[in-house]
Formats: structure tokens, sequence, C-alpha cells
């Protein structure tokens, strides 16, 4: 069959649209967000009903206990070494954790087949959390995805459970390519001394916008996107990184956001002028401007060392309204939390002006 030539052309330029649409839908990577134990469980649901999910993201929640599973929000739940834990928790016990991860591993790596990239969110401390996400981490290493893990440290009330986080974050840096650690109680004094409960919605918030932010800028149409090869360069087999946030509105508003992203850091580490990278990401309101973000960029490339790889991304969300938000993200530092020497970060990482 013959068309005339105004057909065809048309026909052409809707095959080659669809071409692009396919090859696009290839190139973007997938994701998958593995929420683990009591905490990572309640991260992935916030961001479930609160933020209607991840665009590009599947999210997965996982426990050993089966009453906080059933009220959690998820695109697939999964429950952990039903005959270990009786669907009852951990108990607090690592060994137990990771027993549990271990019996259910297939299930867990089915859900996540194809995944470019992978996070495993947790709080360190517990049973489950602290026991299966290294387990997890490890079984699906092999898949070749770019496996980031974001943990939260327990609050010094919790003082038993310091030695389990330490121990589990020890070991998930083994198994991650980069694992952004959040100190509770770093996050709660920048929250304003915040009670618990309060303490630990304000940290499911901050894991919860860092998974969204960063992967919608891979994933989706943005401002600047972020390429995924770029992140990859900046966390593949990093270590440990650590995270700061500023928000601002008015005046100014752009320093003043980069400025407490980088005083108020959430993790202490020994000597920032290390870092091997920084991930940067700018989000605001509609009125958010370019020069805005480039100037965000350029302030806190000013504060870094020479070498080290930055990498940035910006995006829109109209809830936000005249405010911009400020993530810092600086890959393959060393933490205090692991040598036990605090030093003060606001000394060591000054915007020089
Ligand atoms: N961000 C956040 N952290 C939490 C929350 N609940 C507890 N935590 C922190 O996470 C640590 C581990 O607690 P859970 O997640 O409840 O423990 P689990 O992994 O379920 O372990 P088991 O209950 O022993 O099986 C705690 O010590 C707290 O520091 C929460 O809702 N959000
Ligand atoms: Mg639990």
């Amino acid at each position: 069959m013959s068309y005339d030539s105004d057909t065809q052309s048309k026909m052409d330029e809707m095959l080659e649209n669809e071409k692009i649409e396919a090859i696009m839908r290839q190139a973007r990577p997938q994701v998958s967000v593995i929420g683990v134990g009591g905490a990572g469980c309640n991260i992935v649901s916030w961001v479930k009903e609160k933020k209607g999910g991840v665009a590009g993201a599947r999210l997965i929640a996982a426990n050993t206990d089966a009453t906080h599973l059933s009220i959690i929000h998820a695109d697939r739940r999964i429950l952990l070494g039903e005959h270990v834990c009786k669907g009852m928790g951990a108990g607090g016990y690592p060994e137990r954790g990771e027993e549990a991860a271990r019996e259910s591993i297939e299930q867990v790596r089915k859900d996540v087949t194809g995944s470019n990239i992978i996070y495993v969110a947790t709080g360190l401390g517990g049973g489950t959390g602290t026991g299966a996400s290294t387990v997890i981490a490890n079984a699906l290493k092999p898949s070749g995805a770019l496996m980031i893990g974001v943990v939260t440290l327990p609050f010094a009330v919790e003082r038993f459970r310091y030695n389990n986080a330490k121990n589990g974050l020890t070991r998930l840096k083994t198994e991650c390519d980069t694992v952004v650690v959040i100190d509770n109680n770093r996050l709660a004094k920048v929250a304003g001394d915040l009670p618990l409960k309060e303490a630990l919605g304000v940290a499911n918030e901050l894991v919860g916008e860092f998974v969204k932010g960063i992967t919608e800028t891979i994933t989706s149409a943005s401002l600047i996107n972020i390429d995924f090869a770029d992140l990859r360069a900046i966390m593949e087999r990093k270590g440990i990184a650590a995270i700061g946030v500023g928000e601002a509105e008015g005046d100014d508003r752009i320093e003043r956001a980069v400025q407490t992203a980088l005083d108020a850091q959430l993790l202490d580490i020994k000597d920032s002028t290390k870092a091997f990278g920084v991930l940067i990401h700018v989000v605001g309101g509609e009125d958010i401007t370019l020069d805005e973000v480039t100037q965000a960029g350029e302030m806190i490339t000013r504060s870094l060392p020479p070498k080290a790889r930055v990498v940035w991304g910006a995006k829109v969300d109209p809830s936000l309204g005249g405010k911009v938000r400020v993530m810092v993200v600086l890959t393959g530092i060393e933490s205090t939390f692991l040598s036990n020497q605090p030093t003060r970060l606001g000394a060591l990482l000054k915007v020089k002006q």
C-alpha cells in the first residue's frame, strides 16, 4: 500500500516519536526502594501516603513484624522470616533479623529484579533493620545495581542500641556503594529539640525527601536533571556519606538555605575537605530561577576541595510556595561515629565569601 507524501511523512514522524519514547523508557533507570524494619517501613509508608510515592520507583516494605507491616502503605509488603520470627519482630536481636532476611531473600530478590538503583532504608539499632539490611544488600549486590543505604543512627537515649547500630553500619558499608547516614541526635537539634516521636517523624520525612528528590531528578523531567551515570560516579564504592538540608524564604533565600545545609550536616564527619564528591539538590516553588540554582552550586563548590566531583539537580515543587530547599550530600567521607573521635563540622565547612 502506498500513501501520499504528506501522510507518509506524518507516519514517519509518529514512528520516530514512538521510537524516542521507547528508547527513553529503556534508558531511564529502574529504581527500587526497600524499607527494612519498623523505621524503614515507616519511611516508605510516609513517602507513599504523604507524597504519592516516587515517580519511577517501586516502594517495598519489608519487616519481621506482621502487625506493623499491616498498617504500612507500599507498592509491595514482604513479611521477613515467617518461620524464624513468626510475624512478631526480631526483638532487638540483629542475628534474628539476619536469619529472617535469609529465609525470605528470594522474595526480595524477585521484587527488585531489573533495578538499576536500589535504596535500602532503615533505622539502625533494632533487630530487623540492623540485621536484615546487610543480608539484603549483600544478596542484591551481584545484580550490578547501584546500592545506596540510607540509615538513621539511634538517639542518645537509646544507648543500649548504639553498639548494634555501630556493628550494623560497619557491615552495611561493605555491602553498599554508599551509605547515607543521618544521626538522629543531630537531626533532633536542627529540628529544634523535638520530643522523640516528632523527631522520628522528621527523620522519616528527611529520608523520604532525599530518596524522592534524587530519584525524581533522574527519572522525570526536571529543571536540571541528574544523570544516572553521574550519580554512579560519585556514589559507587564510596563508603559513608553525610547529608545537610537547608530551607529559606525571602531575601537571599538561596544563600541562607545553602549556608544552613552546609553548617548543619546531620553526621559528625572527620574532615569534609576530604570528601570525594558532592551531590547538590535544589527544590523551589514555581518562582525558583536557574540563576538561584547556579548560585547555590557555585557557593557549595567554593567550599569544597577543587578536585571534588560535583553533581547537581534541581526541580520545581509548587507546594514549596516561596521557599527553596537545598540538600547537600558529601560522599566518600569518614564518620566519627565509627571511629569515636568526634570533631565539630561547623568549623571545618564554611562557605568562603
Ligand atoms: N526514622 C525513624 N526512625 C525510627 C522510627 N522508629 C524507630 N526508629 C529508629 O530506628 C531504630 C530501630 O527501630 P525499629 O526500626 O523499630 O527496629 P526494627 O528494625 O524493627 O527491629 P526489631 O523491632 O527489633 O525487629 C530505633 O532505635 C530508632 O532510633 C521511625 O518511625 N522513623
Ligand atoms: Mg520492629
